[in-house]
C-alpha cells in the first residue's frame, strides 16, 4: 500500500478511535468481518484497525450509544394544577390534600407497575381441573388482586358512603378514583360497579338479604371487601334492555328464585356478588315481556363443597379490543339462587341508581386518562429534542397540547361539578334545582367525556411520535381503554335518548334547571373583562340554544330524535363554557384559567343550533342520510 495510503489509514484509525469511542459496536464488527477473508494473512493495517477499536471476534453487536429517555409519571396530584386549584377552592379539609399526595405518590412508584402487570398478564379461564371436572376458574393476576386490597384500605368506594367530609365527600372519592384511574388497571370498572350496587342497596334500604353485602362493598377491610357485578346484558341487545332481557326468575317456596338466562357481558366477573335483571315467572311459568316485566335480583357468587360454581357457568372470557385487564364473561345461570330486592316490574327503574354512578365513575376516567396522556405528553416535551430543539420549544407541538389541555380542563369541571351534586342530593343538601341538573347532566357529560378522551388520547399517543404506537410503552393501552367509555354503560347515542326521556319526564324541568344555573355562573364574571368574550359567546349559545328548543318543541317527536345528539354535545359545551368561566372568576385563579376558558368558548358551542339551520334535521334529511349509507354503486 503507497506510504500515502497507509498514512491516511492510520490517521483515519486515530480519529475513529477518539470519534469512536461512544461509537455503536456492529460498524467496527462488519467492517472487520468483511475485509478479514478467510485462510488470508490479515493485514498490519487491519490488525492495527483492531486493536484501535477493540475487535472481539465475538462481540455482540450493540445498538448506538442514544436511547430517548421515556416519559415519567410523576405524583398525579402534585402535577395537576386544576385539581389542586378545584379542591382548594372548594374543599373544605386540609386532611384531604394530605391523603391524596400520599396516594398519588403512591401510584406513581408502586401502582402504576401493578397497572401494567395487569395488562401484560391478562385474566384466563380454566374450564376443567386436571380430571375432567368442570370448575370455570377465572385466574387472575397477583397485580389485580393488590388493586382490590387496595382500593379497600384506601376507601375508594367507602370515601362514598362514610360521608366524613358531608356534601364534598364524594369529590374527595372521584379526585382519588381519578388519579387512581390510569394506573389501575381497569380495576376502576369493579369499583364502578362496586360504588352503584351500594348505592342501589342504600336507595333501597339496607336490611336482610342485602345488609351484609352492604357492609362488604363498602368496607375499609381487604378481608371483608367484596366487589360487585352488573349483569344487564344479554344476546338481544345492551341498550334495548326491556326487550333484550330473556333470562327468567323462578320462584322457590321459600321466597328467594332461581334464575335461568344467558349474560352477554358481564365485566369483572370474579365479582362476589352481582345486582342483575330478570323476568319474574308467575305460577303458571308465565312472564311480562317489555320493562313493566323487569325485576332486580341480588345473587351471591359462590361456590359449593366441591368448588363448583353454583348456578353459573362461565362459557367463555371475552377476546376485547381493550379493557383486557379485567375478566369479562359469558354466563349461563343456570339455577343462580337469588333475592328480588325491587317490587315486581321495577326492575329498570331500580338498576337506575347504578346507572348514574357507573355513568359518573365513566366520565371520571374519561377525564383521567386525558389528563395521564396530558402529564406524560408533557413530560416527554421536555425531553425529546426534534429539529435541534426540544418539542416543548416548538410553538406548534404546545399548541396542540395546550389544546387537549382546554378538553381536558373542560371534562374535568364538567365531572366534577355532577360528583358536586351527587354529593349535595346524597346528604339532603341538593335543591330541586340539583337534583334536575344531576339528572340531566349524568348523561350528557358521560357521552360527551367519552368521546372527548378518544380524541385527545389519540391526539396524546401521536406527540409520542412512533413511540406513541409501541404496545410495551403502555402508551397504546391507554387509548384501547379508552374506546370502551363511549360504549359501555349507554352508548352516545342511547344516552342522548336518555337526555330527551328525562326532560320529557321532567315536563322540560331540568332544562329549566340548566338554563338558571348558566345564567347564574356567567353572572359572577360580569366584572372580569378579560373574560367578556368567552361570556358572550356561551351567553349567544345559551339563547341559541332556547330558541333551539322552543321550536322543536312544536315539532314532531321525530325531529328532536335527529337532534338528540347534537342538542347533548351543546348541553356539554355551553355548560363546560360556563364552569370554565366560573372557575376563572375564583380568587384564586390564574390568567391561565382565563386563556382556557377563552379557548374553550371559541367552538361552536351550541352546534344544534348550527345545524338545524343547514336543515339537519328535517325529514327528507333523514331519508338522504339513509340513501347515502345504502347507496348501490351503479
Ligand atoms: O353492564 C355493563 C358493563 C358494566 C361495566 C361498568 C363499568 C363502569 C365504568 C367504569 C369506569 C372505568 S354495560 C350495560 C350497561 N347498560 C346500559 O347502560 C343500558 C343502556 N340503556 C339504557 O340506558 C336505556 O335507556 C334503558 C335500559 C334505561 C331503557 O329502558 P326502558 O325500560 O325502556 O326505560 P324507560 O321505560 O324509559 O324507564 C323505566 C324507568 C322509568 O322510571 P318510572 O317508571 O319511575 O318513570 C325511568 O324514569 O326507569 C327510569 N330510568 C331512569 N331513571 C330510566 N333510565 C334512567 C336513568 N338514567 N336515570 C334515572
Amino acid at each position: 500500500m503507497p506510504f500515502g495510503v497507509t498514512m491516511l489509514n492510520r490517521h483515519v484509525t486515530r480519529s475513529c478511535c477518539r470519534l469512536w469511542r461512544d461509537v455503536p459496536r456492529p460498524l467496527v464488527h462488519i467492517r472487520s468481518a468483511s475485509q478479514a477473508q478467510t485462510g488470508t494473512r490479515r493485514s498490519d493495517e487491519e490488525q492495527a484497525w483492531d486493536a484501535s477499536v477493540g475487535y472481539l471476534p465475538f462481540s455482540r453487536a450493540s445498538i448506538g450509544s442514544f436511547f430517548q429517555q421515556q416519559p415519567e409519571l410523576k405524583n398525579p396530584f402534585l402535577e395537576d394544577a386544576l385539581l389542586r386549584a378545584y379542591l382548594k377552592r372548594h374543599f373544605p379539609s386540609q386532611e384531604v390534600f394530605s391523603d391524596l399526595s400520599a396516594f398519588g405518590e403512591r401510584v406513581a412508584k408502586e401502582v402504576d407497575s401493578w397497572g401494567r402487570e395487569c395488562e401484560v398478564n391478562p385474566p384466563r379461564l380454566v374450564h376443567f381441573d386436571p380430571w375432567g371436572r368442570r370448575v370455570d376458574h377465572i385466574v387472575t393476576s397477583a397485580a389485580w388482586k393488590r388493586m382490590k386490597d387496595l382500593s379497600a384500605q384506601e376507601g375508594l368506594v367507602a370515601i362514598g358512603y362514610e360521608r366524613s367530609f358531608g356534601e364534598w365527600s364524594r369529590v374527595y372519592q372521584m379526585s382519588k378514583l381519578y388519579i387512581f384511574s390510569p394506573s389501575s388497571g381497569l380495576y376502576t370498572c369493579p369499583l364502578a360497579m362496586t360504588d352503584g350496587a351500594a348505592k342501589v342497596i342504600q336507595s333501597i334500604g339496607v336490611s336482610w338479604p342485602v345488609e351484609e353485602a352492604y357492609s362488604r362493598l363498602t368496607s375499609r377491610q381487604p378481608e371483608r371487601f367484596w366487589t360487585s357485578g352488573q349483569w344487564m346484558t344479554e344476546r338481544r341487545g345492551g341498550s334495548d334492555v326491556a326487550s333484550g332481557t330473556e333470562t327468567v326468575a323462578i320462584p322457590q317456596t321459600d321466597g328467594s328464585y332461581k334464575l335461568h338466562g344467558f349474560k352477554w357481558f358481564t365485566s369483572a366477573t370474579d365479582a362476589d356478588m352481582t345486582l342483575t335483571l330478570a323476568r319474574a315467572q308467575d305460577p303458571t311459568g308465565a312472564t311480562t315481556p317489555g320493562s313493566k316485566g323487569l325485576s332486580l335480583f341480588y345473587a351471591e357468587v359462590s361456590r359449593d363443597k366441591d368448588g363448583l360454581l353454583q348456578g353459573i357457568e362461565v362459557q367463555r372470557l371475552k377476546d376485547k379490543l381493550g379493557t383486557r385487564q379485567m375478566p369479562t364473561a359469558e354466563l349461563l345461570l343456570d339455577g343462580l339462587p337469588a333475592y328480588r330486592l325491587s317490587e315486581e316490574g321495577r326492575g329498570v327503574a331500580s338498576i337506575a341508581n347504578m346507572l348514574t354512578i357507573t355513568r359518573i365513575h365513566n366520565s371520571i376516567s374519561a377525564a383521567a386518562a386525558m389528563r395521564r396522556v396530558v402529564q406524560l405528553a408533557r413530560d416527554f416535551a421536555a425531553r425529546r429534542t426534534a429539529f435541534g430543539k426540544l418539542l416543548k420549544d416548538h410553538p406548534l407541538h404546545m399548541q396542540t397540547l395546550s389544546r387537549m389541555e382546554v378538553e381536558t380542563r373542560a371534562a374535568f369541571l364538567l365531572v366534577m361539578d355532577v360528583c358536586r351534586l351527587l354529593g349535595r342530593e346524597e346528604t339532603g343538601l341538593a335543591s330541586q334545582q340539583d337534583a334536575h341538573l344531576l339528572r340531566l347532566l349524568t348523561p350528557v357529560v358521560k357521552l360527551y367525556t367519552g368521546k372527548q378522551a378518544v380524541a385527545v388520547v389519540s391526539e396524546g399517543l401521536e406527540s409520542f411520535g412512533g413511540q406513541g404506537y409501541i404496545e410495551d410503552t403502555g402508551l397504546p393501552t391507554i387509548l384501547r381503554d379508552a374506546q370502551v367509555l363511549s360504549i359501555w354503560e349507554g352508548t352516545t347515542n342511547v344516552l342522548s335518548l336518555d337526555v330527551l326521556r328525562c326532560v320529557a319526564r321532567s315536563s322540560g324541568l331540568v332544562l329549566h334547571a340548566y338554563f338558571s344555573h348558566v345564567k347564574s355562573l356567567l353572572s359572577g364574571a360580569s366584572s372580569f373583562s378579560s373574560l367578556a368574550p368567552a361570556v358572550k359567546a356561551v351567553d349567544s349559545a345559551l339563547s341559541e340554544l332556547e330558541a333551539f328548543i322552543q321550536d322543536a318543541a312544536t315539532r314532531k317527536p321525530i325531529y328532536l330524535e335527529q337532534a338528540a345528539r347534537d342538542l347533548a354535545y351543546s348541553l356539554a359545551r355551553i355548560y363546560a363554557g360556563a364552569l370554565l368561566i366560573d372557575h376563572a372568576c375564583w380568587k384564586g385563579a390564574s390568567h391561565l384559567d382565563i386563556y382556557a376558558a377563552l379557548r374553550w368558548c371559541e367552538q361552536d358551542l351550541c352546534v344544534v343550533a348550527t345545524k338545524q339551520r343547514t336543515g339537519c334535521y328535517d325529514s327528507s334529511t333523514a331519508s338522504l342520510d339513509a340513501a347515502l349509507v345504502y347507496e348501490q354503486p351503479i
